[in-house]
């Protein structure tokens, strides 16, 4: 084959991409059909064009990679393939240096690569932001949540209580959901924490989740940056009702978000709820229930 034809043939799988994204693709599409990205609209987060740009780009490697070992294997079963009248083992091949050296080097150079991007934006990810604007606890618990918006005073903190997902026999949510309230480009700080076992937090638009333990809380620092209804659900099995460990996000104007405060204010809803519904009071080093005394 002559090796102007070769090329040709490398090019029509790179000319058939290159087309596809040149077509006015949607803003989902162009974000590798991650969630939470719309046509004329602000990304929900800060930090989800950076999560989905890595796994955008992961996937021109990964498929870059893919079409090159696919198009040799390829080629190699064609051109290398028995021809009528031949016989027996075709000549056995061994110790390519170049070709051994070539394979070595470039997955290693893939991997390492894939690891510095992805420290990198966890690290980015990761940062907690020691003055926000917005402090919340999110608890956890078998199978609902609660929120607590805290203040610098405990007089001045709020909370909201949630109860699980109820729903008819078809299967679709009846019931109020536990909502998060929060102000749209201001700075977030969530601690997460659990009354009983391991859940995770999840907003799925947001791009992002993280578990909540018992004895060690989690963090999480970012900048809502698109007013709007969000969906959150617990990404960790729980037990018999996880799947209706479900709440609300709503991204709202500042103004918004001080009147929601003020309706929890003004219905009672105030001081600190942190450890008062803890199932679990046994942890080591803390008075209460002991194996002994349950018997
Ligand atoms: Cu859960």
């Amino acid at each position: 084959m002559p090796s102007k034809s070769r090329f040709r043939w490398a090019v029509i799988p790179v000319g058939i991409a290159t087309a596809a994204v040149l077509a006015g693709c949607t803003p989902t599409e162009l974000n590798g059909f991650l969630p939470g990205f719309l046509e004329n609209a602000e990304p929900t987060t800060n930090r989800t064009e950076m999560v989905s740009g890595l796994w955008v780009n992961s996937w021109i490697v990964l498929l870059a990679v893919g079409v090159i070992t696919w198009g040799l294997m390829g080629w190699a079963a064609i051109a290398y393939r028995r021809r009528r009248g031949q016989t027996g083992l075709p000549v056995q091949l061994r110790y390519n240096m170049p070709v051994e050296i070539f394979y070595t080097i470039v997955p290693l150079i893939l991997v390492i690569g894939f690891f510095a991007f992805t420290a990198r934006d966890q690290a980015i990810l990761e940062t907690q932001d020691p003055d926000p604007d917005v402090s919340i606890t999110a608890i956890g618990k078998q199978w609902a949540w609660d929120f607590q918006y805290d203040a610098e005073d405990d007089d001045e903190t709020v909370w909201s209580i949630g109860v699980q997902a109820q729903t008819n026999a078809a299967g679709d949510v009846i019931s109020e959901l536990p909502t998060l309230y929060l102000p749209v480009d201001q700075t977030v700080k969530i601690k997460l924490q659990s009354r009983d076992v391991i859940h995770s937090f999840w907003i799925i638009d947001f791009l992002y989740k993280k578990d909540m333990y018992i004895g060690r809380d989690n963090y999480w620092s970012f900048t809502p940056t698109r007013e709007g209804e969000y969906a959150g659900k617990c990404a960790e099995l729980c037990g018999e009702y996880h799947s209706m460990m479900l709440f609300n996000v709503k991204v709202v104007s500042a103004d918004e978000y001080e009147d929601y405060l003020d309706t929890l204010r003004a219905a009672g809803q105030t001081g600190d709820i942190n450890d008062e519904y803890d199932r679990l009071q046994n942890l080591p080093g803390r008075t209460g229930n002991t194996s002994e005394e349950e018997d």
